[in-house]
């Protein structure tokens, strides 16, 4: 049994086992932040040496920045897709394309707010990145959306041209401060739907991503979160497991496969 530490739940008695459905399969629905790449050696935003430690949010990661400075909004990205190449993913990834393969269809949704691909390459495929993808560019001109991940593209921080139109500067398609994120009624609804919501690495400091927890907490499904200090939102969480995702996520998934059919 992991060690649980029931943080707060409506009543203290409820567990996992009490949100399984009796009559339908279950439901599923995580939400990942940058502590689940942590361990695979992928920068945090706000740890000691986060990424915008060396940056301030508004220099690097809103449409303003772009507007004003796109060559270090450019540099900030590249850098970021040059060290993809450099990181695998960990046992929290595996995790949770284990726990996929195990649920039936449609009745499995990971909405990751990280925009690095390791959920993928870790198996994961009902996926979710509600703040973009770091291997993918957008033609602001043309909206034509393609990778940019060729030795090419990374040999240098020169802009990158838009193939279909010709213009001159593509954008990253990242989710930026001020800008909606993507998907978000399809993920919403999944959150509302589910009977078991995971929350895994995040700090609990954006929104509207943040806000998840309240949704999935006031549809009454079971609200489980592992991050290695409390986030923001701790009190909404019915357990919380304090502890390193690789180190506790396939525990907590053993657990649960454990009880499924
Ligand atoms: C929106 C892409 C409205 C970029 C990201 C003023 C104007 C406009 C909006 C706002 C405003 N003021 C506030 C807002 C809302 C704003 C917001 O929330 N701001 C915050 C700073 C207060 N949100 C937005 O702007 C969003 N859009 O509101 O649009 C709108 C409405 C209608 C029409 C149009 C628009 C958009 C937000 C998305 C921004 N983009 N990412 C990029 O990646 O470069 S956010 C970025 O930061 C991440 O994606 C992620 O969401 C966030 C970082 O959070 P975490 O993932 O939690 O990472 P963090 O480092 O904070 O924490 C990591 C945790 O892991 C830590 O707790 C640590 O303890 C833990 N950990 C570390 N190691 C491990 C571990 N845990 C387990 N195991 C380990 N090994």
């Amino acid at each position: 049994m992991v060690s649980i530490q029931i943080v707060l739940a409506p009543s203290n008695t409820v567990t996992l086992a009490d949100f399984f459905p009796s009559d339908r399969p279950l439901r599923v629905a995580v939400l990942t932040g940058a502590g689940i790449s942590a361990e695979s050696g992928v920068r945090t935003f706000r740890g000691q040496d986060g990424l915008w430690n060396g940056h301030r949010l508004e220099e690097v990661a809103t449409p303003e920045a772009w507007i004003i400075d796109s060559e270090k909004v450019w540099r900030f990205y590249q850098e970021r897709r040059r060290q993809l190449g450099e990181v695998e993913p960990n046992p929290a990834h595996y995790a949770l394309a284990e726990l996929e393969m195990r649920m039936d269809d449609g009745c499995f949704t990971l909405i990751t707010q990280n925009v690095d691909d390791l959920h993928e390459r870790g198996g994961s495929e009902n996926l979710i990145h509600m703040h973009g993808e770091l291997r993918l560019v957008r033609c602001e001109a043309c909206e034509h959306k393609f990778e940019a991940m060729d030795p090419k593209h990374l040999e240098d921080d020169e802009f990158i041209s838009c193939p279909e139109c010709g213009h001159a500067k593509v954008r990253p398609e990242i989710v930026w401060f001020g800008e909606m994120p993507f998907q978000m009624t399809e993920l919403q609804q999944a959150v509302i739907d589910c009977d078991l919501f995971l929350v895994i690495g995040t700090s609990g400091n954006v929104y509207p991503a943040a806000g998840l927890l309240c949704q999935a907490w006031e549809s009454d499904s079971y609200c489980v979160g592992i991050n290695l200090e409390p986030p923001l939102n701790v009190d909404l969480f019915h357990e919380f497991h304090q502890g390193s995702a690789g180190e506790l996520l396939p525990l907590l998934v053993k657990e649960l496969t454990d009880l499924l059919p």
